[in-house]
Formats: C-alpha cells, structure tokens, sequence
C-alpha cells in the first residue's frame, strides 16, 4: 500500500542533541548544558556549586527516580566534566551539508527544536538575541529551498539554565507568561516560514525525568503535578498565540507513548496496564481532550496533591487544544504483578519484564513494530484528531566497515516493519497520520544516556563517546534505502 502525497516523510532532531555551539552567537547555558555523559549503566550527573564553592553531581534518570539535589545548590558548569551537549554533531556549523543531505533523501519535513537560551539566553530577556533568531532563520530558509517543511520544538529539554536557577523548575507558576513570551517572539518572527509547531517534547518527560521534562531541581510528586500543569497552559496560551498570529500554524501535542501489555491473563495484570496507560494518557486526555480527566483528580486526592490554579487556567484548556497530537514510540513495555513467574522463566531482566516474543537491542529496548499500529489506534480512537509519529528508530553502535561504509541492515530491518505498522493503521483502520520523522535522522548524542555509541542516524558523524572524532558525515547503507522509501510513498519497503 502506499502513504498519500501530502504525507510528511522526514527525521527528527533536538537542539541539545545535535546542535552544538553552546556558547556560541550569545547562547545562554540550558539544562542539558551542565548534564554530563552517561553510559548503558551509569546514569548522567547534572553538575552544581554552592554558594561557598562547592561543587559536586547529582544523578538525572528517566524511570521517575528521585533526583538528589541539594537544596542550596545551583546548577553549573564544573571542570573535570565532560558534557556532551556542547559540541554534540555541531549542526551549528554543519547544517548546510547537513540538510542537502536530508535533502538528498528526498525528505518533505524535517524536526528540530530550538534553543530556547540560543533566542532569549537567560529565557525572559527583555530582547531576543537577535544572532540567535537569525540561525534559525538561515535554518529554516535553506528548508524550504529543499521542499522541506520545519517542524519545530519549542521545548527539547532546553530550559534555559537561569530559568531554573531562579525558579528551580517548571512548578513556579511564573514559568507559563515566559513561555508565552517566547512562543510569542518566535511566532511572529519566523511567520510564513514555520507552520508545523510542537509545544513540549515529550511533555510526559515531566514524571519520567523530572529534570529533563521539567528542570526541577526539587524533585516531589507535587512539583511535578504543578510543572505539568503549568506547561499544560502554557502550551494552550501558545496554541491561543500560534491562531492569533498566523491562522495557518498548525501547533501540536507531543507525547512519549510506550504500550505495555500484561505479563499474563491474570486481571490484576490487565489492572496494571489500565494505570499506566492512564498515567501516560493523562498528558494527552488534559492537551489533546481539553481536560483533566477524573482518574487523575482521585489521583491527586489520594496523594495530597494541590493544585495552584486559576478558573480561567482551565477555560484555556479547554479552548485551546492542540491542532494535532504526535508522539515518539521506540517499542512496548511489560507488567506484571507475577514477578517470581518471570524471573523463573528467565523474563526479568535489568529493564524490567522481557517480553519473550520480543527481540532487544543492545541497551535493552525491545522493538516491537505493531505497537505503533496498536498506539496510533488508540489515540485515533480516544480523541479522533490528527497524529504524527515524530520520533521512532533503533539505536545501534554501527561500525564502519572495511570498504568505508555502515552496512545497517538491522536498522532497515526494523523500520521496515514499524513502517508496515504504520501503514496497517492507516489503510487497514483508517487513522489519519500527517507525517513520520525517524528519530535521530543523523547521529546525534543520546538523550538517555549521553553517549555517541546509540546511533540513530540514517547518516553516520564520526564522534566518539569522548567528543573525539573528525565530525565527518557518512551515509549508511538504510539513507539510499528511505530514499527509495519516500520516493514510492512508503510502497517500497
Ligand atoms: C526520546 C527523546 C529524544 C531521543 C530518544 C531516544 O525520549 O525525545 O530526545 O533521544 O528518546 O532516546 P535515547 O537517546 O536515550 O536512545
């Protein structure tokens, strides 16, 4: 089967991931600028001094898990560090090659996001920076002389590092009238050049990585039910804003939707699955359905959670729901309340329940294609607006091999069949997709894990965990496969 014209074939990128230059054309420092390098099993460390000159690190993971950050510390850059974001595959000075690349591909849209402290350094400048504005002017010009449509976000983890110095995350309240603020600048300067916009990558990030998500430094379930409330009207002002300015923008929800089966045909299983699923829609119910859902209210009530609202906060949210609902999905999950069972058939591993029928990769991300067609019905069904897969792909460490080339047929092997899921959805069920944009369509440095060696790319960087490398670009054997792939709309698989 084939994919309609209009579909917007692409790749996916963030700013703190690819884009280096971190002190470069009057960018201020951001979040993931003070994280370190990590590795499968060693969790990345955010750097802080305090005011007598101690310095020391703090363990950032996803998985919910307590972020220990000292009370009076801020966060900083310390030396000793290795910090992976600075440099990172430097689209900064490579994004011509890089986009005719891209290009080359034959891509119809291409995502990045945009440094927040890149527009406004310290995040609520009086003035943008006008340097900054200007790059992603040249960006997005060079876009369109290729055919591609920019598809950006505002937030990729980016906080702006004095933002979370001042206010110590996204639960101050104060944090929504900045963001308007700069959606606001950004709006009207690149109006007719940008019509695809992302408010919150991952806005699910906030209980997940609360620092990543919410740059929260005090991290609590109150906090982070008060950041995620804050960035759900912050993200509707900016859908209000988006209209106001230009009635073509077109401003979207994005969501890191992971489907998880149950273990076995006990209910209390099933159970399980019922709770993550609300939790993990509970983003989605309040952005894409205009409300908060009862779940979540009981929720708050069972946990002590008050929120800090305002009546009108929630005629925003009513009224302005997103234009469209994207999301990423690498693979699926398993729960279980039987977790002896597991263990004794050899299902419990470092990253929870394996699924059998599943394979992993190296990092232990088990691919499983047809829960791209499982979530793209499930969120077609429950809110009937259109989606947008913004990230999918598998990360691999690719090797060059003797004749100079990165023979990754793994990677076509996979994408084959998340495309065919894809295309299940659409043909067979009738959702409507707008677009794909493969994770990390160059490679680019992991969020997770801050290494070079999890690559994505359909084009190889030459870097190394360490920032060594020649930064040299080379297309892998799966760049001349998608080429064949968007060129026959997706029927040649
Ligand atoms: C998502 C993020 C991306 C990206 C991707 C892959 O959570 O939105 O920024 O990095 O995951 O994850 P990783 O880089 O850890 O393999």
């Amino acid at each position: 089967m084939a994919f309609k014209e209009s579909f917007l074939w692409g790749g996916a990128t963030a700013a703190n991931q690819y884009e280096g230059g971190f002190d470069e054309g009057g960018k201020g420092l951001n979040a993931i600028d003070v994280v370190t390098n990590g590795s499968a099993t060693e969790p990345r460390c955010v750097t802080w001094k305090k005011a007598d000159g101690t310095t020391g690190k703090s363990p950032i993971s996803w998985g919910g898990e307590y972020l220990d950050f000292p009370a009076d510390a801020e966060p900083a850059l310390v030396d000793g560090f290795y910090y992976p974001s600075h440099t990172a595959t430097d689209f900064y000075h490579h994004y011509e090659e890089d986009l005719k690349l891209m290009a080359e591909m034959g891509f119809k849209c291409f995502r990045l996001s945009l440094n927040w402290s890149r527009i406004f350094p310290n995040g609520d400048d009086p003035e943008p920076n006008q340097e900054g504005l200007a790059f992603y002017d040249k960006v997005f010009d060079l876009c369109h002389q290729y055919g591609m449509e920019p598809l950006v976000t505002l937030s990729h983890y980016e906080t702006p590092l004095s933002l979370m110095i001042r206010f110590r995350g996204w639960h101050d309240r104060r944090m929504i009238d900045i963001f308007e603020n700069y959606a606001k600048t950004v709006f009207k300067y690149y109006k007719g050049k940008v019509k695809y916009w992302l408010t919150f990558n991952e806005i699910n990030a906030m209980e997940m990585c609360p620092y990543m998500g919410g740059g929260l430094l005090d991290d609590n379930a109150q906090n982070r039910a008060q950041g995620a409330y804050n960035q759900f009207v912050a993200s509707a002002k900016a859908v209000r804003a988006a209209h106001e300015i230009d009635p073509e923008m077109m401003v979207g929800q994005m969501l890191a939707y992971q489907p998880a089966y149950a273990y076995t045909c006990d209910p209390a299983d099933q159970v399980l699955v019922l709770e993550h699923d609300q939790q993990m829609l509970f983003y989605t119910d309040v952005q894409s359905g205009g409300r908060y859902p009862d779940y979540q209210w009981k929720k708050y009530e069972r946990e002590g959670i008050k929120l800090d609202d305002e009546p009108e906060d929630y005629e925003l949210l009513k009224n302005y729901t997103v234009d469209f609902l994207s999301f990423s999905c690498y693979g699926s999950g398993v729960l279980t309340t039987h977790e002896t069972e597991a263990k004794a058939s050899g299902n419990l591993g470092m990253n929870g329940v394996k699924n059998p029928y599943l394979e992993t990769n190296a990092w232990g991300w088990a691919t499983d294609p047809q829960c791209l067609r499982l979530a793209l019905n499930t969120l077609w069904d429950r809110y009937h607006k259109p989606l947008w897969i913004v990230e999918n792909g598998i990360g691999w460490n690719d090797q060059i091999a003797e004749d100079g080339k990165i023979h990754d047929d793994y990677r076509i092997k996979y994408l084959q069949a998340n495309i065919q899921s894809m295309d299940d959805a659409v043909n067979i069920d009738g959702v409507d997709l707008m677009g794909y944009t493969m994770w990390g369509c160059i490679d680019l440095v992991s969020n997770g894990t801050g290494e070079m060696k999890k690559r994505y790319g359909f084009v190889y960087v030459d870097r190394d965990d360490r920032g060594n490398g020649s930064l040299k670009r080379i297309p892998k054997d799966s760049f001349y496969w998608y080429k064949k792939v968007i060129e026959s709309k997706g029927s040649d698989l």
